[in-house]
């Protein structure tokens, strides 16, 4: 293989930036690296380039994306199928700023040649979302490179103060309010996701994304024999084998339609990025997992409930908790604990009791509104990650 060209970049019209991003598993890793480029792009201008070694994953989330294509442009933002850990593109062009996603490693190429650059590139690691204390405390740790004159600052997404906040898109508390006022999009919706109208106002409507979950059985035997009618919206994926047995059918693929006593429930195809906030506006309880539908569930300012990321050791439990400390801290003693009892039995620890959370679903709608506020002082994280990047360039 020739070694990769060193070259100037062409002179910037915004700030020029690499985003690294390898997927361990499911979408979250590319979701959120994704949602952060289009940010950098679209709301601040940067020249983006993505660099992911699994253009499939990422297909799902972004249709419009050719899974055989080694460079592509979409919206704008350059997409390099990162092939293998020494690949770092065909022309070595070093950005201003480059950003490691999830402590992937980048290639150490691309990092001599930032070494080599007249002037050294911002380099950021961005970490895994926790809403641990402890994060405060370490965003924004330079870390020296041990040969290099480099120097890596650990970005730390987070709920709280002094952390580098959640994304969150400029237009997006618009789009919903926009969708949620608007009977004809409401509409058009249901049509378009379940080939029906929307259901009746006293009808709950759920949205289910999760792993696969041992509890997920009781909580379907719950529904259907709810005194109220639940609709439930499944997105295809690790679930749908659950409630496709519940149902005695053989699969719960996209377009499949089931009822059992009171429930009734629709599979619904993978939609792209932004597709996904509908399926969370059209819905009263959201069930969420892993970190990007987490934070999205967040700014619908729906009840909802987080299937965590399960790691080894049962590291995630404090994670669950320390996320349940900033969002039911300021409910009163009933809600509180029978939120946290329904997180905890969805997370492996005890049977979710759905009409005890059913009886608290006022305040848990009255808490989501008032959460959202409160995480939103903490600022978005693009926009926090720009200004400290722009800080940096100064
Ligand atoms: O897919 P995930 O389980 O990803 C997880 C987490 O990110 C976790 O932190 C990480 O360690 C692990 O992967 C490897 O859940 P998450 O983060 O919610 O990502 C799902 C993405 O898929 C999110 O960006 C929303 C998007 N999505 C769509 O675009 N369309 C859809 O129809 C659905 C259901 C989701």
């Amino acid at each position: 293989m020739s070694a990769p060209l060193v070259s100037s970049p062409p002179p910037p019209a915004g700030i020029a930036c690499d985003i690294f991003c390898t997927v361990i598993d499911n979408f979250g890793d590319i979701g959120v690296c994704w949602r952060l480029a289009r940010q950098l792009a679209g709301e601040h201008g940067w020249q983006v380039r993505v660099f992911v070694d699994d253009l499939h994953a990422f297909q799902k989330l972004c249709p419009s994306l050719v899974a055989g294509r080694a460079r592509q442009s979409i919206e704008g933002i350059a997409i390099v199928y990162w092939h293998a850990p020494s690949h770092a593109g065909d022309t070595l062009e070093i950005a201003d700023v480059v950003i490691e996603a999830f402590g992937c490693e980048l290639p150490p190429e691309y990092v001599a040649a930032m070494a080599g650059r007249e002037r050294a590139p911002v380099w950021l690691n961005l970490e895994y979302l926790s809403a641990e204390d402890w994060v405060a405390d370490f965003h924004l740790r330079p870390s020296p490179h041990p040969r290099h004159a480099l120097t890596k600052t650990f970005f730390f997404p987070g709920l709280g103060p002094g952390t580098g906040g959640v994304l969150k898109e400029r237009g997006l508390d618009a789009a919903r309010i926009a969708f949620q006022s608007s009977d004809s999009a409401r509409a058009a919706w249901w049509q378009q996701a379940t080939g029906a109208p929307p259901p009746a106002p006293e009808a709950t409507v759920v949205s289910l994304f999760t792993y696969e979950n041992p509890a997920a059985d009781s909580l379907l035997e719950q529904w259907r024999d709810n005194p109220g009618e639940i609709v439930l919206l499944v997105p295809e994926g690790r679930i749908s084998g659950a409630v496709a047995r519940f149902f005695g059918l053989p699969s719960f693929m996209a377009g499949t339609h089931a009822r059992r006593g009171r429930l009734i429930a629709h599979a619904l195809a993978f939609t792209d990025q932004r597709g996904y906030d509908a399926l969370l506006w059209a819905s009263d309880v959201n069930f969420v997992r892993g970190e990007d539908s987490f934070v999205r569930a967040q700014w619908a300012e729906k009840p909802f409930i987080w299937h965590i990321y399960p790691q080894a050791d049962d590291a995630h439990l404090s994670k669950l908790d320390a996320a349940l400390a900033h969002y039911a801290g300021p409910l009163p003693d009933a809600p509180r604990e029978a939120l946290t009892r329904f997180w905890h039995a969805w997370n492996g620890a005890g049977t979710p009791d759905w009409a005890e959370f059913q009886r608290h679903r006022a305040a848990f709608a009255a808490r989501a509104a008032g959460w959202a506020h409160e995480l939103a002082g903490v600022g978005d994280l693009a926009g926090n990650l720009a200004g400290f990047a722009k800080s940096q360039l100064k």
